[in-house]
């Protein structure tokens, strides 16, 4: 049974209870929050859940030059490992079950040494880290962004790579509707490559407004979902058309409006068929 969830990066300023309250009353069933273990109050979010009803999804991680999986300096590395550990305890304490990942840096468009060693690297930071994911029954997954906010994985396949190479069941892949309209050729093909791999999935449009709002045709990623059985949450991760969206500019139209029009547009779309 495919769940829903809403990452709340895009009510930029807004106090947890009302975007929480938010989600509940538009019949989600989780919230995304932001990988920022220090600056929120995991107590209260704990409560909020259970007042509203509605369960934590994911945890989505930033990563900057501070945290970095394939930093050529090593205190780097060891801090995004440290950061990846302190999202899972994050996760474990309001019941998120999974992490998003993406082993460099947001923006970081060079590499800093050969593929190889850079491959080698996230193996085995991510092995350490989803080790401990596992340990404390969280799952981390690695997701593909568009070769204008990374260069190492843009596309589903070099995700499975990653994973199989990792090989632990806390480890899998997961997918963003934005980045593979830009990379992918066909996003449900990539979708069923993943397969039972696939733990987690962004959805936004193609201009990452709310989906039916951009160009992307949901019909063959919905297919493809069905195909693979999926039973992981959909997560909307709506961001405005900005070269830099994470500015904290508050845009009206991302907060009751996008939230209600993405799950009535997805779960009509799952409804045609059933
Ligand atoms: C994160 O999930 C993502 O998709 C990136 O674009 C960075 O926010
Ligand atoms: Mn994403």
């Amino acid at each position: 049974m495919i769940k829903y969830s809403y990452n709340t990066l895009v009510y930029a300023g807004e106090d947890i209870e009302t975007s929480i309250a938010r989600l509940s009353k538009f019949g989600y069933d989780g919230v995304e929050f932001v990988g920022e273990p220090e600056q929120q109050d995991r107590v209260l979010i704990k409560e909020l859940l259970s007042k509203y009803s509605i369960a934590a999804s994911t945890i989505c991680a930033i990563y900057n030059p501070e945290r970095d999986v394939i930093s050529s300096r090593k205190e780097i590395r060891k801090n995004a490992v440290e950061y990846i550990k302190s999202c899972v305890d994050f996760a474990q304490f309001i019941g998120a079950t999974g992490i998003s990942l993406t082993p460099t840096a947001c923006m970081k468009i060079h590499q800093e040494a050969d593929r190889k060693t850079e491959f080698s690297w996230a193996v085995e930071g991510i092995k350490e880290a989803g080790t401990y994911a596992g340990e404390h029954g969280v799952r981390i997954t690695v997701e593909p962004w568009n070769r204008y906010e990374n260069y190492f994985i843009n596309r589903m396949e070099q995700s499975l790579e990653l994973v199989h190479a990792i090989d632990l069941p806390s480890v899998g892949c997961m997918g963003d509707t934005y980045h593979m309209n830009i990379e992918e050729v066909d996003i449900g093909d990539a979708i069923r490559l993943a397969g039972d791999k696939l733990y987690h999935l962004h959805i936004a449009d193609s201009n990452r407004a709310a989906p039916g709002r951009g160009h992307i045709d949901f019909n063959p990623v919905k297919k493809a979902l069905q195909d693979i059985n999926y039973s992981g949450y959909l997560t909307m991760e709506l961001l405005p058309a900005f070269a830099d969206p994470f500015n904290g500019v508050r845009c009206e139209e991302f907060y009751d409006q996008y939230t209600e029009e993405s799950i009535v547009f997805l779960k009509n779309l799952f409804k045609e068929e059933a």
